[in-house]
């Protein structure tokens, strides 16, 4: 019988099995958990019942809170009170888990009596990607299941084990066969009834706790090796005091209390609305406006990359990863077999660093064909260009792959910044052709930029959307003009960054003030990384810019051993003498008065120009939505999750002050700080750029 409109109540034997059906997820939302209550109860009011068992149809077990619920009014049961429903329930539950007990889904299996799942199934409190803890909970039954060190892991990266790790340790009692849950968890449940075992709650068991206790240091140890990662976010934190109070002599119910009110300070805390704003962003990201969800894709089942460089080597290896054979193709064999080797041999350290088997190696491997005629590319059903970045370079290999490729065949270029309307140009399938921008090292970076042109066909860009996801990384499409959205805004802080080691800061000032605001490097490191010769033309340079010298010079950044910085063997950095004086003269060259430039005026001209552009890109409709830029900065070029990415950043500044900010950069600096049309209107208005 049905309960609610997600929940259904039978009764198998002795057994109540209660069943949720809440697409997609089955987040515990309003409904879910008033469903599970009155089931609950009805079971308990049954003399005929004698155990129950809570299974979830669809895809998963439950995956959390519903998010989508956090600042909404509260309807009872909340979680926990309907924790209290479960945990106290006078007949055992049995909690029959597939697909993903998450966050809140674990923290209710937590409560039943025992937990039953199939061998596919994964268990996990990711909450700290949320900016949260697990606050039903969760920081003090799950060390009591699976230890301190482990549980310490789990709450802080978020990242779930398996069902045979999470049985293991304790933290399942059985598994069931795969398809089989549903049996198996009554069958379980049977046998509680016919063995008599106890009512068992994971609160009263406290044997794993007292290895923590016996080792207080465990704590700081664990802040001390993840320091590094942890940087910047509250949430690991206050994860970690959580799993404290757990081995301390708090009674349980306090220490409840206590994760509870540390729950609510990370939940009031911008950092966990930027976390939470990332999570849909990175989502809505896939749905492309104007392309129905059910537009036709084209199936991909081998692709072609051109250039075994890094970049074609980095792309190469996304397709390798997932099964899809690749054929790439370079002009000279030389060249070709450095590429070749390179691939074989990143397979072959992350095999040595026990994350891939040996064997996974030559399996990739397999699937990878060297060439160097373009023909070998004409099965190919994509062909990703990644030549020399120079539009005439570019354009020839497309005429000639054009040539060669199939009817229907996709041919993307991986351009950082050229325009992909006249790459298009060069062929006669213009509406085949879009821009695939994979970020260094391609093999690694989640972001990829889909650029589509004016002609790009609806179910092209809707198969690299899919395809996206299938190689593990975010897509987000973006339209055709000078460094689509992320070098674009690149752009607007390397003139920025540029100007102010001119008029007075060092390069140290910059990268300090970067980092600190959460990057994970800063400016001038970041270009030494990539290599300042990147887009530098021996031929051409004319000692017009300091990056410019500074090539001519040979410091070409980190490979080098010099660039902005000095590096030792160890490639460790220490500020250039060399670098500060070319710095110096060039600006006296200029007629650029130096003087002292404080921190804030770095962070306000950097950050604002940044926001800025965006809101041109916005405006312009190279991005549909302000939450894609943010997701393009974030997984793209490292700005730190928990400040949401550029515009939300500047939606919590909120658009008057942005305003007020940019006319006062104006005065002070120059037009390029004038704001764009954007923010005028939105100031006006009273709107934010998620609004817009
Ligand atoms: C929590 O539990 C707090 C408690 O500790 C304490 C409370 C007191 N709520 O990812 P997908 C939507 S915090 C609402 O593409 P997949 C998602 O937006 C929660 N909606 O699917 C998307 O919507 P749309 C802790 C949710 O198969 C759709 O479902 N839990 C939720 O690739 C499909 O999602 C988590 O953090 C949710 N909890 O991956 C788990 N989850 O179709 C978060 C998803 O409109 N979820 N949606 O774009 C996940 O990690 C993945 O969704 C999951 C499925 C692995 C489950």
């Amino acid at each position: 019988m049905k309960v609610n409109d997600v929940t259904t109540y039978e009764e198998d034997g002795r057994v109540a099995v209660v069943t949720v059906d809440s697409p997609p997820v089955n987040a515990l939302s309003n409904a879910v958990r008033q469903g599970i209550a009155a089931a609950v109860e009805k079971a308990m009011a049954d003399d005929a019942v004698g155990a129950v068992v809570l299974i979830c149809e669809g895809r998963t077990f439950f995956a959390g809170a519903d998010i989508t619920e956090f600042g909404k009014p509260q309807v009872e049961p909340s979680l926990r009170n309907l924790q209290k429903i479960v945990e106290n329930a006078t007949k055992p539950i049995v909690a029959a888990i597939h697909g993903t007990a998450l966050g809140g889904g674990l923290e209710l299996a937590l409560v039943a009596h025992y937990r039953v799942a199939v061998p596919s199934a994964k268990c996990g409190l990711p909450e700290v990607k949320l900016g949260l803890l697990p606050g039903a909970g969760g920081t003090q039954r799950l060390p009591r299941v699976v230890g301190v060190q482990k549980a310490l892991e789990m709450v802080t990266s978020g990242n779930p084990i398996s069902a045979r790790e999470a049985l293991s340790m304790g933290l399942l009692d059985a598994l069931a066969e795969e398809g089989g849950l549903r049996a198996a968890a009554v069958a379980f449940a049977n046998k509680v009834l016919d063995e008599g075992l106890p009512l068992l709650k994971v609160r009263d068991r406290t044997e794993k706790l007292e290895e923590a206790r016996a080792n207080p240091g465990i704590f700081d140890e664990f802040r001390k090796a993840n320091a590094r990662q942890f940087r910047g976010f509250l949430a690991p934190e206050y994860n970690i005091r959580c799993i404290e109070t757990a081995v301390s002599d708090l009674p349980f119910e306090d220490a409840l209390v206590r994760e509870r009110a540390l729950f609510d300070e990370l939940m009031k805390d911008s950092q966990s609305a930027a976390q939470r704003h990332v999570f849909f962003a990175e989502r809505q990201a896939a749905k492309v406006d104007d392309i129905s969800a059910d537009t036709p894709t084209l199936p991909i089942a081998k692709v072609g990359v051109i250039g075994a460089g890094t970049m074609g080597g980095g792309i190469a290896m996304n397709f390798l990863n997932v099964g899809i054979p690749v054929t790439i193709v370079e002009t000279a064999q030389a060249g070709l077999d450095r590429g070749l080797g390179i691939i074989r041999s990143n397979y072959e350290t992350t095999a040595k660093k026990g994350r891939l088997k040996p064997e996974d190696v030559e399996t990739r491997m397999g699937l990878l064909t060297g060439s160097l005629d373009l023909g070998d590319l004409a099965d190919c059903d994509l062909v990703i260009e990644a030549v020399f970045e120079q539009i005439d370079v570019k354009t020839d290999v497309f005429a000639r792959l054009d040539a060669v490729a199939k009817p229907g065949a996709i041919l993307a270029t991986n351009t950082s910044y050229l325009d992909v309307d006249e790459i298009a140009a060069a062929t006669k399938r213009p509406e085949s052709v879009l821009g695939l921008h994979f970020f260094s090292p391609a093999n690694v970076m989640k972001l990829l930029e889909i650029v589509r042109t004016k002609d790009t066909a609806p179910e092209v860009v809707a198969t690299a959307v899919k395809l996206s996801k299938t190689i593990g990384k975010i897509g987000v499409t973006v339209g055709n003009g000078f460094g689509f959205v992320g070098n674009r805004i690149l752009a607007a802080r390397n003139t920025q960054a540029d100007a102010l080691i001119l008029e007075g800061a060092t390069p140290q000032d910059v990268d300090r003030v970067l980092y600190d605001f959460g990057f994970p490097m800063g400016h001038f490191q970041m270009r030494d990384l990539v290599g300042l010769d990147v887009g530098w033309d021996r031929n051409k340079t004319s000692s017009s810019t300091v990056r410019e010298i500074l090539n001519e010079m040979g410091r070409h950044g980190q490979k080098s051993k010099a660039g902005y910085y000095d590096y030792d063997e160890n490639r460790k950095q220490t500020p250039s003498p060399v670098a500060a004086k070319v710095i110096e003269d060039f600006a006296v060259r200029q007629g650029i008065a130096r003087r002292a430039v404080s921190d804030d005026e770095i962070r306000d001209r950097i950050l604002y120009a940044m926001v800025n552009e965006g809101a041109r890109i916005l405006d312009e409709g190279i991005a549909a939505r302000s939450s894609d830029v943010d997701i393009v900065w974030i997984t793209g070029y490292g700005w730190p999750r928990y400040r949401g990415g550029p515009m939300f950043w500047a939606d919590l500044e909120g658009p008057a002050k942005v305003l007020e900010t940019l006319n006062a950069l104006r005065a002070a600096h120059g037009d390029d700080f004038t704001p764009s049309p954007l923010i005028e209107r939105l100031a006006a208005e009273g709107k934010a750029f998620k609004d817009a």
